[in-house]
C-alpha cells in the first residue's frame, strides 16, 4: 500500500494547534479585492430541476382547478343574483357545468396524486371534495328545480317578488345562497390543502364545515332582506369561528408544551438522578463517552470568537470563527479518543459543538436545549468520543446555527482507517459560501494543488451550505469511494458526470492523477475551481463538460447487504403552511403538518427497526438530517435503490419526492431530526427521534436550531 501524503486543502502554509497538533490554514493576500456585502444569505441553488416533477406539478394544478371551481360558484352566484337578461340563463348553465367538470378534475387529480402517496391527496378525497360533491349536489338540483318549477311560472324568483312581476333575480335566495354555500367550499378545500395539510384532522374539518354553512347561512340572510339582527347574528357566528380557530390554532402553536416535553424534567440533577434511576430512566447527560474508555487521547481545543479573516483573494470577512475558516482540521486514526475543549470567547447567543455525521454518544451531540445548554462568552464545554467510524465528517455549532455556520464556526472532522487510506494524497474541500462569495477548498478564488502524474488522489468534498451543490471533476475518470462517511462497495469509474452533495453532506471522490491534471468545479460560480496535476500542467484551463447528468447514487455501485424485516412504519410529511413559530406567524416549514418543538417525535426502543416515510409537499428542497444515526436508504418515489448499501446522515428530498430509508435504533437519546437548509429549520423544521425512557434536564425553548 502506499504511504497516505495528508494535505491540507486550504493552504500549504500551516500553524499548529493545541497540544497534539490540530491545523489551521494560514490566510492569503489575494490577486484582487471583492467586496462582500453583509448578507449571510445562502444564495441561489445551482440544483434547480425538480428530479419528480410530475407529483410537483399535479400538486399545482391541482390547487389551480380547485381555485377555478370556487371562482365559477362565486361568479354562478353573482349572475343568479342579477335581474334575468337573454343570455343569463345560458350563462349561468355554463358557470354551473364549468364548476362540476372543475369538481371532476379535482378528483381525477387527486386520484392520480394518490397513488403516487396518500400523503399528497390525503384532505383532497377525504374531505374538500367530498364536501364541495355535496354542496354543489344540492346547488345543482336546487337550481334545475327552480327553473323547471319557474318555466311553469310556479315559482316567486325572490319571496318579496309577487309571481306576477318582472323578476329582480335570474334565481331565488335558496339557489344563490346554495352557489355561495359551494363556492364557500370550494374555499374551503383551498384552505385544507394550503394551511391545515397533512393530515388533516376532524377538528379543523368540523370548523372548515362549519364555516362553510355559516357563510350559506349568511348569504340567505342578506339575499330574503332579513331584519339586521339576523344578519349581524350570522356574520357575528362565522366572525366567532374564523376568530376561534384562528385562536386555536395561535394557542395550541405557544401555550402547548411541545413534544420533547414529554422526556424534560427539572434541572435539580441529583434528586432527578436518583427517581430517573428508579424509574429505569436515564438522562441525556449519563449518555456519554466514559472517562477511562481505551485509546490513545488526541486532545484538541477550539475556542469560538469574532475574528476579521482575510480570504484568498484579499477580501476581509467578518467572521465568527474556530480561529481560521473553516475552522481547524481535526484529524484522527481510528482507536484513537477524540478529547476537545470548547470555549466561546465573545460568541454573545452562545455556541456548541455537534459532531456532524459521526454518531457520537447523546451527550456528546452538542445540540443546546436537548443535551446542553449553549456555551457562552467566558464558559466551555468538553467533548469526547471514540474514532472507531473512518470517514469524512464535519462539526458545527448547534447554537443560533443558521448564523453560526454562516459565518464560519464549523471546520472537518477525519477519521482515518487504522492502517490510514490507500490512496497518496488526501485533500479535503470544504464548499461554503461566506456572504456571497464562494469558497472552494479554503479559497475564493482558482488555486492549484501539484501533485505528480499517476498518484491517486482522495478527495474528501464537504458541502456546508445551505442548499445542495453540484460539483464536476473535469481530466480523468473518478470514482466514488465513500458518503456520508460509509463507503460505497463496488462503485465503477465515471467521466464527466456531476455529483450532487445536499447541504451538509460528504462525498469522497477517488481519481488517479493524468499529466494534463484534474479540475474541480462547482456549478454555483466559476469565480472559483481547484486544480489538481503535476507542476507545470495547467488544470484551471481544462474545459468543464456540462453535458453529462447528476449520478444516481441509488443505483450506483454493488449491493452487499439484505434489508431485515422491517418492524414499524413512521413518517414525515414535509410542507410549507402558515403557522405561528415562537408566537410569530409564518409561512412556516412543517412536519406532519407542526413546527417545531410541537411535531410529535419518533419514539424508539433500543433495538426497534423502523422504516421512516419522507414526502416532501412543498416546492423547496429538504435535506433531512438525523442526528446520532445513518440510515439505510431502501428508495426514492417508490423505485428501490438498487447500487451498493447507501447510508446516509443527510438526504435530499426534493419537492414531490418521497423517500423510504431504514433507520436501526442502536444509539439511545433524544436526538434532533431536522432539515439542514437551516433556515427551514429554523422556521419550524425540526424534530426530535426520542428513545424510551431517556429524559434531558434541558429546555427545549433554548433551542434556536
Ligand atoms: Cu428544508
Amino acid at each position: 500500500m502506499a504511504s497516505t501524503a495528508s494535505r491540507s486543502s486550504e493552504s500549504a502554509e500551516r500553524s499548529s494547534r493545541g497540544p497534539s497538533g490540530s491545523i489551521a490554514p494560514a490566510a492569503r493576500r489575494g490577486r484582487w479585492w471583492t467586496c462582500l456585502p453583509r448578507s449571510w444569505a445562502p444564495g441561489r441553488s445551482d440544483v434547480t430541476a425538480p428530479p419528480d416533477p410530475v407529483s410537483t406539478s399535479l400538486l399545482l394544478l391541482d390547487l389551480v382547478v380547485a381555485a377555478g371551481t370556487a371562482a365559477a360558484w362565486a361568479a354562478a352566484a353573482v349572475l343568479g343574483a342579477r335581474s334575468p337578461g337573454p343570455t343569463t340563463g345560458r350563462s349561468s348553465t355554463l358557470l354551473l357545468g364549468a364548476a362540476m367538470v372543475l369538481l371532476v378534475g379535482q378528483g381525477a387529480i387527486a386520484g392520480i396524486l394518490a397513488t403516487r402517496g396518500w400523503p399528497f391527496a390525503q384532505e383532497k378525497l377525504a374531505f374538500a371534495i367530498p364536501l364541495q360533491l355535496l354542496t354543489a349536489g344540492l346547488a345543482v338540483t336546487w337550481a334545475v328545480r327552480e327553473r323547471r318549477l319557474g318555466s311553469r311560472g310556479l315559482l316567486p324568483t325572490t319571496s318579496d317578488d309577487p309571481p306576477a312581476s318582472a323578476p329582480s333575480r335570474s334565481f331565488g335566495s335558496r339557489t344563490i345562497a346554495a352557489f355561495v354555500t359551494a363556492a364557500a367550499a370550494a374555499v374551503a378545500g383551498l384552505v385544507a390543502r394550503t394551511v391545515v395539510g397533512f393530515p388533516l384532522e376532524p377538528a379543523p374539518a368540523v370548523v372548515l364545515c362549519l364555516l362553510v354553512a355559516c357563510a350559506g347561512v349568511l348569504a340567505y340572510a342578506v339575499l330574503e332582506r332579513r331584519p339586521a339582527r339576523e344578519r349581524t347574528g350570522a356574520a357575528a357566528m362565522l366572525g366567532l369561528i374564523a376568530i376561534a380557530s384562528l385562536g386555536g390554532a395561535w394557542l395550541s402553536d405557544v401555550a402547548s408544551p411541545g413534544a420533547l416535553v414529554d422526556h424534560a424534567h427539572g434541572t435539580a440533577p441529583a434528586a432527578v438522578r436518583a427517581a430517573d434511576a428508579s424509574a429505569g430512566r436515564v438522562s441525556v447527560d449519563e449518555l456519554r463517552t466514559p472517562a477511562d474508555a481505551p485509546g490513545v487521547v488526541r486532545h484538541f481545543d477550539l475556542t469560538a470568537r469574532q475574528k476579521t479573516i482575510t480570504s484568498a483573494s484579499g477580501a476581509a470577512v467578518d467572521a465568527w470563527t474556530f480561529g481560521s475558516l473553516p475552522g481547524p482540521e481535526i484529524r484522527v486514526r481510528v482507536g484513537e479518543i477524540v478529547d476537545v475543549t470548547l470555549r466561546n470567547r465573545d460568541i454573545t447567543d452562545g455556541v456548541t459543538l455537534h459532531w456532524h455525521g459521526y454518531d457520537v454518544p447523546n451527550g456528546e451531540d452538542g445540540v443546546a436545549g436537548a443535551t446542553q445548554d449553549p456555551v457562552m462568552p467566558g464558559e466551555s464545554f468538553d467533548y469526547r468520543f471514540v474514532a472507531d467510524e473512518p470517514g469524512t465528517y464535519w462539526y458545527h455549532t448547534h447554537q443560533g446555527s443558521l448564523e453560526g455556520i454562516a459565518r464560519g464556526l464549523f471546520g472537518a472532522l477525519i477519521v482515518l482507517p487504522y492502517d490510514g487510506v490507500p490512496e497518496d494524497v488526501d485533500i479535503l474541500v470544504p464548499l461554503h459560501t461566506f456572504a456571497s462569495s464562494v469558497w472552494l477548498g479554503g479559497s475564493d478564488i482558482p488555486r492549484t494543488e501539484d501533485v505528480a502524474s499517476g498518484e491517486s488522489v482522495r478527495l474528501r468534498l464537504i458541502n456546508t451550505d445551505q442548499l445542495p451543490r453540484r460539483l464536476r471533476l473535469t481530466g480523468a475518470d473518478f470514482r466514488i469511494a465513500a458518503v456520508d462517511g460509509r463507503d460505497l462497495t463496488g462503485g465503477s469509474s465515471v467521466r464527466d458526470e456531476a455529483v450532487r452533495i445536499p447541504a451538509g453532506g460528504r462525498m469522497d471522490l477517488v481519481v488517479t492523477i493524468p499529466d494534463g491534471g484534474v479540475l474541480l468545479t462547482t456549478d454555483s460560480t466559476t469565480r472559483v475551481a481547484l486544480g489538481i496535476g503535476p507542476r507545470g500542467s495547467t488544470p484551471l484551463d481544462l474545459s468543464v463538460q456540462k453535458a453529462g447528468g447528476d449520478l444516481d447514487l441509488l443505483a450506483y455501485g454493488t449491493r452487499e447487504f439484505d434489508v431485515p424485516a422491517v418492524l414499524r412504519d413512521e413518517s414525515m410529511v414535509l410542507d410549507q403552511l402558515p403557522r405561528f413559530v415562537n408566537g410569530a406567524p409564518l409561512n412556516a416549514y412543517t412536519v406532519n403538518g407542526s413546527v417545531f418543538p410541537h411535531i410529535e417525535s419518533i419514539e424508539v426502543s433500543e433495538g426497534d427497526v423502523i422504516r421512516l416515510t419522507v414526502v416532501n409537499r412543498s416546492r423547496d428542497t429538504h435535506p433531512m438530517h438525523i442526528h446520532g444515526h445513518h440510515v439505510l436508504v431502501l428508495s426514492r418515489n417508490g423505485i428501490a435503490a438498487t447500487g451498493a448499501t447507501l447510508w446516509l446522515d443527510t438526504f435530499d428530498v426534493q419537492p414531490g419526492e418521497t423517500w423510504q430509508v431504514m433507520l436501526i435504533a442502536d444509539n439511545p437519546g433524544i436526538w434532533m431530526d431536522h432539515c439542514h437548509n437551516l433556515e427551514h429549520a429554523a422556521q419550524g423544521m425540526m424534530m426530535a427521534l426520542a428513545y424510551d425512557g431517556v429524559t434531558t434536564p434541558y429546555e427545549h425553548t433554548r433551542i434556536t436550531g
